[in-house]
């Protein structure tokens, strides 16, 4: 039996991540935690890319064009939607997952759902505190693990 571990390691991976403004409180934390995430797996920054996108909704069509680049091994996606009194938000999470799912299978590029969908402020806060708790940071260590995979799938 041949068994593909997670491999952690970022040294020779180049990553993309595209963030939503709205609700930049929380965006801004979670790219914070993403950032620190590729520092703590020894990706360089001038291998890293950081894109800044209106909001969630957009998210897809940023991540299919960075990873039809070619250039990124992975693209990582950070957007906070928080649910309100209408169902707005029902309809900006469906396409932001379903549109981030099927970059990654068109593409060939795992791009990774950093989307957080909290019913208010104080939620959503609590998923993106300081240090590897952070929502961002977790779909990070995702994103290398699904770049280092991807590359020996040759392999299999
Ligand atoms: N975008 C978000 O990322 N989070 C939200 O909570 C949100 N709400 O609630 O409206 C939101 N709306 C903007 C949307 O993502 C698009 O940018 C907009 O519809 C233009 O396409």
């Amino acid at each position: 039996m041949r068994i593909l571990d997670e491999n952690l390691n970022g040294a020779d991976l180049s990553i993309a991540i595209a963030v939503a403004r709205f609700n930049t409180l929380v965006t801004e934390r979670l790219l914070a935690g993403a950032l620190e995430a590729l520092a703590d797996c020894g990706v360089a920054e001038g291998r890293t890319v950081v894109t800044w996108v209106p909001g969630s909704f957009e998210l897809p069509f940023i991540a299919q064009r960075l990873a039809e680049s070619g250039k990124y091994d992975a693209v990582v996606c950070l957007g906070c939607v928080i649910q309100g009194a209408t169902d707005h938000n029902v309809y900006i999470n469906q396409q932001a997952a379903r549109g981030i799912a099927d970059v990654g299978v068109r593409t060939g590029v795992p791009a990774i759902f950093g989307v957080i969908t909290p019913n208010d402020l104080e939620q959503a806060l609590e998923r993106a505190p300081e240090g590897s708790a952070n929502k961002g940071y977790e779909v990070t260590l995702s994103a290398i693990t699904m770049a280092n995979l991807n590359r020996r799938l040759p392999e299999l």
